[in-house]
């Protein structure tokens, strides 16, 4: 692969279980992007390194995961104005996961972060292309064929249900 366009941090290697559904689907969709762990709290400094670094070594988007106090997110994107986005990582040391996501989605005026869903990492690396393929053909059309597919898989799912001979009546329509 080319030169990374995305760089994927976490926290920690325990968020990596999470985080790599990010990276699966940004290889699916051949976006080319880096991985490595970028402690808010633990290694400052490498945080700040990375951040002040991103847009010079060709990074366009960030995807940042942290759980519990998950700040990884917002300081990265005090010191960039490359898009980032969270996840909210419900991690090891979450409460219930609202700690995670409410550290990342409640960022002041001025300093936006992206948040996805709890977990959602799959959707951050599909939104991180969505961002690449506003200004890259073949990005954007790996995104058609990934959208094809999801619009064919819900049919093929609701052909079955279906053919299983439930006529709607349960579930207000009629076929
Ligand atoms: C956060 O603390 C990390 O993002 C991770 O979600 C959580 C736990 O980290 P470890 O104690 O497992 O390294 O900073």
């Amino acid at each position: 692969m080319s030169a990374p366009h995305v760089g994927i941090i976490m926290g920690s290697e325990s968020d990596l279980n999470v985080m790599s559904e990010a990276a699966q689907i940004l290889e699916d969709l051949k976006v080319p992007f880096e991985l490595t762990i970028v402690s808010a709290h633990r290694t400052p400094l490498r945080m700040l390194e990375y951040a002040k670094n991103a847009k010079g070594r060709g990074i366009k988007v960030i995807i940042a995961g942290a759980g519990g106090a998950a700040h990884l997110p917002g300081m990265v994107a005090s010191v960039t104005t490359l898009p980032v986005i969270g996840i909210p990582v419900k991690s090891i040391n979450s409460i219930d996961g609202w700690d995670s996501i409410l550290s990342i989605l409640q960022m002041p005026s001025g300093v936006p972060v992206a948040t996805v869903a709890l977990d959602g990492a799959k959707n951050a690396g599909i939104l991180a292309a969505q961002i690449l393929a506003t200004s890259d053909e073949t990005i954007a059309n790996n995104l058609e064929t990934y959208k094809k597919g999801l619009k064919t898989k819900v049919e093929e799912s609701a052909t079955q249900i279906e053919s299983r001979g439930w006529k709607g009546s349960a579930i207000g329509f009629k076929k």
